[in-house]
């Protein structure tokens, strides 16, 4: 709890065997009151490493539904957890989780109803071992995301991200592809719907084990980017209706 607001953080787990245990030792549990971690039907012993550590709430996928399907199922098991913020941490330990109490002092202080933490405000990301082409694309895509949307972010493809839970409940995640492009379909829910978002700086590691997305799937994510911002631009002017963005009621 923080400020008598209850916290939960959620764990898009895919193959975090190796990693799994470091970043869940890291949570500050002082102030976590749910850690809910969904398996998404890892092949390296994902599940078992959970069991083993005791996560509290463990889901596990039977079929592979990528990365925007196990989102769905962490934040709708928050949600049902009844936690008033969320916070989804990769368990590849590609993002510190010492970050969390900062991120959710922001959401419980009434400051911002999302917090993203970027790589790219201050000079992480390159340092961290970001991809030269990565790093590229992401400016790239940023540069034109926030023409397109008209915000001001560092970056939109964090993997680190708080959310209050009347966000959650406000945008239809539901509808969301299951794939990479989920996350960025997601910002633009938020300002769709009229929400600001904050960013604070955050360190970033690149090894082998938090980083398994080749050229060919950033081109595909890249692309989705791309789509997103220009469906949500269309449907700003009027042109068109995409069910996704529109806000529930
Ligand atoms: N659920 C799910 N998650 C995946 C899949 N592939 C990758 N991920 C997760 O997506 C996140 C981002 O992928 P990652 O390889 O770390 O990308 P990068 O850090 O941006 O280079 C990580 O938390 C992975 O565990 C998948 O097929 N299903
Ligand atoms: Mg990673």
């Amino acid at each position: 709890m923080l400020l008598n607001k209850k916290i939960a953080i959620v764990l898009p787990a895919y193959n975090a065997a190796k990693t799994l245990e470091q970043t869940y030792a890291e949570i500050p549990h002082d102030i976590v009151d749910e850690v809910v971690l969904v398996d998404d039907a890892s092949k390296d012993g994902t599940l078992e490493v959970a069991q083993k550590i005791g996560v509290r709430h463990i889901i596990s996928h039977e079929k592979n539904k990528g990365y925007g399907g196990n989102q769905k199922s962490c934040y709708d098991k928050a949600l049902s957890l009844q936690a008033d913020i969320v916070i989804m941490l990769h368990p590849d330990y590609q993002y510190t989780p010492r970050l969390i109490t900062s991120m959710a002092s922001i959401i419980a202080n009434d400051l911002y109803p999302v917090v993203l933490a970027s790589r790219i405000l201050g000079k992480g990301a390159l340092k961290g071992g970001m991809p030269y082409y990565k790093y590229l694309f992401n400016r790239m895509l940023t540069f034109l995301q926030n023409l397109l949307m008209n915000q001001k972010l560092s970056e939109y493809h964090t993997g680190y991200r708080a959310f209050s839970a009347e966000v959650l409940k406000k945008i239809n995640y539901k509808a969301n592809s299951d794939d990479f492009v989920f996350d960025n379909q997601m910002l633009a829910q938020i300002f769709y719907a009229g929400y600001d978002v904050a960013e604070v700086t955050c360190p970033t590691k690149y090894f082998d084990e938090a980083s398994s997305i080749n050229f060919r799937r950033s081109v595909i994510y890249g692309m989705g980017v791309l789509r997103t911002s220009l469906q949500y631009r269309f449907q700003k002017w009027g042109w068109t209706k995409y069910p996704y963005l529109t806000p529930l009621p």
